[in-house]
Order: C-alpha cells, then structure tokens, then sequence
C-alpha cells in the first residue's frame, strides 16, 4: 500500500542526499603508495567461496574501478546530481599496511585529503566508514582478526589517526560497516581467518565484543580529539517478519530481530541487552570482559545509520521453509514478495518499517547509508549518446523514498540517504563487476576487459531531479 496523500511534500531542509561505496570496491591500485593487502584483495570470489594465500590476477577489487585515479572525476559527476554528502571508505591498510605499525603511511593520508579537496570543492559533506570489510591482511593471518584483543589496540590507533587528521574536516562518522554481519561473514566483517566452519562459538562472540569495545572506544576518542565529530554506528537492517501469524513463528522472528538488534542496543545504551547474556549463557559461550571494557562501552553514539535493502521471513516449522537469497545473512523467502536478480527480495515497505522501529527503540538520530538495486544493465545509445535504459533502478529508488517520505511524516529523525553504489562498483558478496548498482556506469567487465570510461545511466538524471526537488518531485 503507498499512501499518495504525501505527493509533492518536499523532505525536511538540510535532507543529505547523496551516496554511497566502500574503498575496496572502487579505489583499486591495492599495492600502490604504500598500501598494504587487505582481505579482500584474497577474496577474488567474496564470500562466496575461501579466500586465497596470495592476491590472484582475477580478483577485480585489485583494479576495481580505479577511484584512486578517477576520484575528481567522479566526485564532479556526483557533484553534477547535486549530492550533499558521499559516504566513502578509508582503507585501513592504506593507512597501516600491516595493520600493527605505530607510525602511519602518510602516502595514504595524503590520498584522502586529496578526496575531501574535491568534496570540498562542491560543498559535499564527507561521510566515511573507518573499517568497511577491510582489515588489513596481516591482521588476519596473524591474530585470526577480531578473535584477538589486541586489535582494539591498532584499531584505536588508526581511528585516532583519522580523527587527528580529518577531524576538522569531517563531521560524520562510522565505526564499522554492518558491525552485525560478522555472524555470518567473519572473514569479510571480521578479518577471521580460521574458516567459518571451524570458528567456535566463543571465538566468534569474543570477536564481536572486541569489535565493540573498538567502536566505543572511538567513540571516546572523538570526543577528546574530534569534538565536532558525530559518531555513528551501521548495522545491516534486515527486518524478519513471521512467515505466518503462529505464535511460534512470530517467536522466531523476534529472536532474529534480536540477533541485530543487540549491536544497536549496546552501541546506543552503552551495555548488554538481558536477551543477548541469555543468548550467550544458552550458547555456553564465557567473554573475557573487563571492567575497563565495561566502562568504554558507555560512550554511546550520536546516531544510527544501516543499510537496508530487502526483508525476510522466519518460521519454527522446518517442514515450511523455504531459503531465500540474500544480503549476507539471508533466511526464509517471502512468498509475496517480487525478488531482484539476484534473488533479493524487493520491500519498500520494509524500509518503513525499519525506519520505525529503530527510532522507536533508540530515539536517536537515523542515516539510511545504503539501499540500492544491484542489476545486469546494457549499454546503449540514446541519440548518440551512450547510456544504460535502467527505469527498473529508477522505479526502485522512488518506490522505497516514497516510503522514506512517509516514516518521515510518522516522526522519524532521519539525517540523510546515501544510495549505494551511485557509481557501479565490485560487488562484496560475489565480487563481480555484473551486478551494476550505479547511477553511472563503468565500462569494466567481469572478465578485466573495458575501458573504465563512465557514461550517465537514464537513473543519473532521475536522482538529480529528485536531489533538486528536495524529494517534492517523487
Ligand atoms: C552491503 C555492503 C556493501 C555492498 C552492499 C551490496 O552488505 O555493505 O559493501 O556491497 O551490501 O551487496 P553486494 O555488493 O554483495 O551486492
């Protein structure tokens, strides 16, 4: 159902509107100025199969789309849809190759303040993820990642690096992209390196306290050195609805809903949810927690941000489910639903809903920092000019704005919607050039081949005029 009464109502002033990607997916040139592997140049196939000893040839992120050269010019066709903000990614590994240095490269510094020139340039307010699924190598195979304790430490180091380096230039803030999808993906979301079958419990949940503290303690770090700094957390929404209304059912989505929740919840309330120690206590898991952690924890954030970009179902009747596909953590399909490509189920309702019960729960400022439709998009040329005919991503972004619009008007404080990937981009889950996000596209192929030159898809003017009507024209 979308209520039409909203037609013509313009979003609140100071709307950021923009979009959004990570370093990984688009910079490239992995080994240049002093850049240090990360992850993901040895997961040529994402998470979709095991990584590699060594970077291979035919992992695209190597190359990506080569931002690290095109930044200025892509910046500038951002620029020209009239964005206010862009989310972007440092690459930790830029910044500390190894990940456990104690002095900076100032080669990758220098590489970012290059990006914020250009942001500056058109009064485009910089957004950016610390850590987005790309923990430096090394940290992976020598302390298996977040397992290890002791990665709060260079994790501190680097955010308080950034902090010193671009706190005067940068307001807003993310600690670690979809912090919660470490249940599912602990190498890409993690950096863990033992592979996901053999992590045990306790491992994987000491992880996600040590990424925690790490994120609190950002947090606090901002505070002393950044002060202008507002300090985000980013979860991957995914709203669980039961498959049918059996109570039992209802149950079983409500303790998905928790299983992400809870990163929301520490990181707004500053401690343990009752529901997540019971969780841990049916797990027999056992954290090493100090008391020193325990306090770090209450540095809470000043917002919310997620991505969102499809619901799911749950049932407790094995005999009536049915697996969808999906971001990352996937679950049970819903059968009312029309699905993408890739078989991700398409809900702008679903974003309402979201939108409604975080605010609900958290009373804290919101940021949607990623929605967006990955699909196979041809090239043509419309009166000579070369363009892809994408009315299916057009009708994707309305439909879910529109429902943007409405949580607005039900009260929610919403800073900004960053469209992912407004250029295309290296996907994470399947790494793979095919699955075009962007209003611009790359000519670059899944087999290396292409051009990388850029040409505005139908989508690009579409958002410009949405940018332009501050959301009246939906
Ligand atoms: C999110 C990630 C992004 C992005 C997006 C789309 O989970 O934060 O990095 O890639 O999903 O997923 P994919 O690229 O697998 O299509």
């Amino acid at each position: 159902m979308t209520n039409t009464s909203l037609t013509g109502k313009a979003f609140p002033e100071g709307f950021l509107w923009g979009g959004a990607t990570a370093a990984n997916q688009i910079e490239g040139k992995w080994n240049v100025d002093g850049k240090g592997p990360s992850i993901q140049d040895v997961m040529p196939v994402g998470i979709s199969g095991a990584p590699t000893e060594e970077p291979t040839q035919d992992n695209l992120k190597l190359e990506a789309i080569d931002f690290y050269s095109r930044y200025a010019q892509d910046i500038a066709l951002f620029a020209e849809m009239g964005f206010k903000v862009f989310r972007f990614s440092i690459a930790w590994s830029r910044i500390f190759p190894n990940g456990d240095e104690t002095e900076p490269n100032e080669a990758g510094l220098a590489f970012y303040d290059r990006v914020l020139d250009e942001c500056e340039k058109y009064g485009i307010e910089p957004l950016v993820t610390i850590s987005h699924y790309e923990t430096p190598l090394h940290l992976a195979k020598a302390y298996d990642g977040w397992t290890d304790r002791r990665l709060i430490g260079f994790y501190e180091r680097y955010a308080r690096t950034l902090f010193e380096r671009f706190g005067n230039r940068v307001t807003y803030w993310l600690t670690f992209n979809e912090i919660n999808s470490v249940l599912h993906a602990p190498l890409m979301s993690g950096g863990i390196w033992t592979p996901k079958e053999q992590l045990s419990k306790t491992q994987l949940y000491q992880a996600i306290h040590n990424e925690l503290v790490a994120s609190a303690s950002a947090t606090k770090i901002a505070r002393e050195v950044a002060p202008n700094a507002k300090i985000g957390c980013m979860i991957l929404a995914m709203p669980t609805y039961p498959l049918t209304p059996d109570p039992d059912d209802v149950w079983a989505a409500k303790l998905i809903e928790h299983d992400n929740y809870a990163f929301g919840d520490i990181h707004v309330r500053g401690s343990y949810p009752g529901y997540y120690l019971r969780k841990l206590r049916e797990l027999g898991v056992e954290l090493d927690i100090t008391d020193e952690d325990r306090e770090i924890l209450k540095n809470t954030v000043d917002f919310v941000s997620f991505s969102y970009y499809m619901s799911v179902c749950e049932t407790a009747d094995p005999s009536k489910r049915v697996e969808g596909r999906g971001n990352i953590m996937g679950g049970v399909q819903n059968p009312t639903l029309e699905v993408s490509e890739w078989g991700w189920s398409i809900d702008p309702v679903g974003l309402r809903v979201v939108l409604n019960d975080f605010w609900e729960r958290w009373q804290v400022p919101l940021f949607i920092v990623e929605n967006g439709l990955g699909a196979m998009d041809k090239l043509t040329e419309v009166d000579g000019v070369k363009t892809v005919e994408d009315g299916y991503r057009t009708a994707y972004l309305r439909d879910h704005l529109i429902q943007v619009r409405e949580a607005i008007e039900d009260g929610v404080d919403l800073l900004g919607y960053t469209w992912w990937g407004p250029i295309d981009l290296v996907s994470a889950s399947t790494a793979e050039l095919s699955k075009r996000y962007g209003f611009v596209y790359v000519d670059r192929n899944n087999d290396g081949s292409g051009s990388l030159e850029r040409y505005r898809k139908q989508s690009f003017y579409a958002y410009k005029e949405i940018i332009e009507s501050n959301g009246a024209s939906l």
